[in-house]
């Protein structure tokens, strides 16, 4: 581990998992007086692994940026997806490819089968003709919808990727362990071409976490956000432990795990966030993303210092986490930002951590509930329903609520979605009170409503209840799909999901290299 600058001396192989947006960590590395260092370091012929900002910063910029410089090694520069016809950030698990039959040294290249959790909003995007200067740095080019850009690349001592291979699963670990055993760095030359989209519907499995009765800290499920036993015991369901149920959804093939402390509006000291540790024993044993949610907010200690939210966030970064779920906060940063007329002041939450660390570190939980009313009202986004109210009522909105959904606002869902979008969020986890724990299906009108509301990623959540429920959210467009309870209750195994979605001709991750 490299803390000081000393550890140059003395490293034989270094490996640059930057994370963040791409001025910040440039700044953070100057500051540090690591960006000379790793020029030298690299310069020296030492073997050099860049992970996806680590790649990046091999680059001679980012429009992410504008001004700060790369270290210019890799002749380009890096520039934003088009969220024309898909969601920005490319979030989640595509293919590798390259053309060389021979060249799979550090990456499984040959097996289209074999997929790596990518999470960025920038890259160097790719076309034959203006990118020839780059043809001796191309090690592999991956497809996004309707844009093609460097996945790795690898010139002399230098390989980077911009995927996370340490949350790639198995293939991702056999990439890092290539680079660490291989000497020999110059491969053969490799043919270029434009791979096919090969990007998944991710599934993913939440667990809801808070202390029980016993003040032991268990996996619990909520009917509709309530998660005592209906028996005169009322006590908290107990689905089991967080960090053995995480380590079984990863062997069973989630494609991301999600923690949500859903006490968390109860006010915590920083020094005692239960789930950090929950965090550094599930991080050393799963290998693909870990979202935590739940208390993510300006907190205060026990003196009454102000703790800002960047402080919390950085954290649970610290500890494992990938991305950062903000819920009540987001609600009140929305009615902040609307009620001002639309400004940012760069002081939420949202605002802090996605500067930082960048908007695909940053999810949004959305607890929204269904309001039904006979007609359209005006300061609301309506919808006609095709499942009326209890007295009839033909039209409803969403109501976003905070605290676990105990109070509800005056802020609808697509007020909500779309601020946040502007605040620097980069997905949405769309739950719905309705549905939660009822297992009748993703409440598809709300899906579809946010879905076309915003051009970030949205992951379907709540309801879930058979393997076809998948196919019909991927119907809408999202980009992911959660569930808890079929999972929990051992209803429907996660393999079955993906076989179902693999057999309709879904681009589907199996992580069996
Ligand atoms: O407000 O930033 O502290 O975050 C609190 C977080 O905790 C929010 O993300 C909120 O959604 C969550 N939360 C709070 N109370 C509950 C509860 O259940 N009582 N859980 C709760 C929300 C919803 C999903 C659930 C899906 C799928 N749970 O996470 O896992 O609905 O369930 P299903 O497949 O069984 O239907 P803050």
């Amino acid at each position: 581990m490299i803390n000081k600058k000393d550890d140059f001396k003395v490293a034989k192989k270094i490996i640059f998992p930057g994370v963040g947006a791409f001025g910040p960590a440039m700044e953070r590395l100057k500051q540090l007086g690591f960006f000379d260092l790793l020029k030298d370091f690299i310069n020296s012929g030492k073997p050099f692994m860049g992970i996806c900002v680590g790649m990046q910063f091999l680059c001679e910029g980012s429009e992410e940026s504008d001004g700060v410089k790369g270290l210019g090694l890799i002749p380009a520069s890096c520039t934003r997806f088009k969220a024309d016809t898909k969601a920005v950030p490319h979030m989640g698990w595509n293919i590798a490819a390259n053309g060389s039959p021979d060249s799979a040294t550090y990456i499984n290249h040959n097996k289209n089968d074999t997929k790596y959790y990518f999470v960025h909003s920038y890259g160097i995007l790719y076309n034959e003709k203006s990118n020839s200067n780059l043809k001796e740095w191309i090690y592999s080019l991956t497809t996004y919808k309707n844009e093609t850009f460097v996945s790795s690349v690898r010139k002399g001592n230098v390989f980077a990727t911009q995927f996370h291979p340490e949350k790639s699963g198995w293939a991702g670990l056999k990439v890092l362990k290539s680079f660490l055993e291989t000497d020999v760095l110059q491969g053969p030359e490799f043919i270029h071409f434009a791979p096919l989209c090969a990007f998944t519907n991710r599934i993913i499995a939440c667990l809801d976490v808070r202390e029980n009765d016993d003040g032991d800290l268990v996996v619990t499920k909520g009917d509709q956000y309530d998660v005592r036993e209906k028996t005169e015991t009322g006590s908290i369901r107990n689905m089991g432990k967080p960090v053995s149920l995480a380590q079984q959804y990863f062997n069973d093939g989630a494609d991301e795990i999600t923690f949500l402390n859903i006490t968390s509006f109860r006010s915590m000291p920083l020094h005692d966030l239960p789930m950090l540790e929950v965090l550094k024993k599930t991080s050393e044993e799963v290998f693909v993303p870990l979202t935590i949610g739940g208390g993510i907010r300006d907190l205060k200690n026990p003196s009454g210092d102000l703790i800002p939210a960047i402080d919390v966030a950085r954290e649970y970064f610290r500890s494992g986490a990938d991305k950062v779920s903000i819920g009540s906060d987001a609600v009140f940063a929305a009615e902040e930002f609307l009620k001002s007329g639309k400004v940012l002041t760069g002081t939420s939450s949202i605002e802090q951590i996605s500067k930082v660390y960048g908007n695909q570190a940053v999810v949004v939980s959305v607890d929204p509930r269904r309001v039904y009313v006979s007609s359209p009202i005006p300061n609301h986004t309506c919808i006609e329903t095709q499942f009326p109210g209890p007295r009839g009522e033909k039209f409803c909105w969403y109501q976003c609520t905070v605290k676990g959904g105990r109070e509800t606002r005056d802020v609808d869902v697509v007020q909500l979605t779309q601020s946040c979008e502007i605040l620097g969020c980069g997905e949405i986890l769309l739950n719905c009170m309705d549905k939660d724990g009822t297992n009748s299906g993703f409440d598809l009108e709300l899906i579809k409503l946010v879905k076309s509301s915003v051009n970030i990623p949205v992951i379907a959540s709540s309801g879930a209840g058979r393997v076809e429920d998948f196919h019909f959210a991927f119907l809408e467009g999202v980009e992911a799909a959660l569930a808890a309870g079929i999972f929990h209750r051992k209803e429907v195994p996660i393999f079955n999901v993906k076989k179902y979605l693999k057999d309709l001709g879904y681009s589907v991750r199996f992580d069996f290299d």
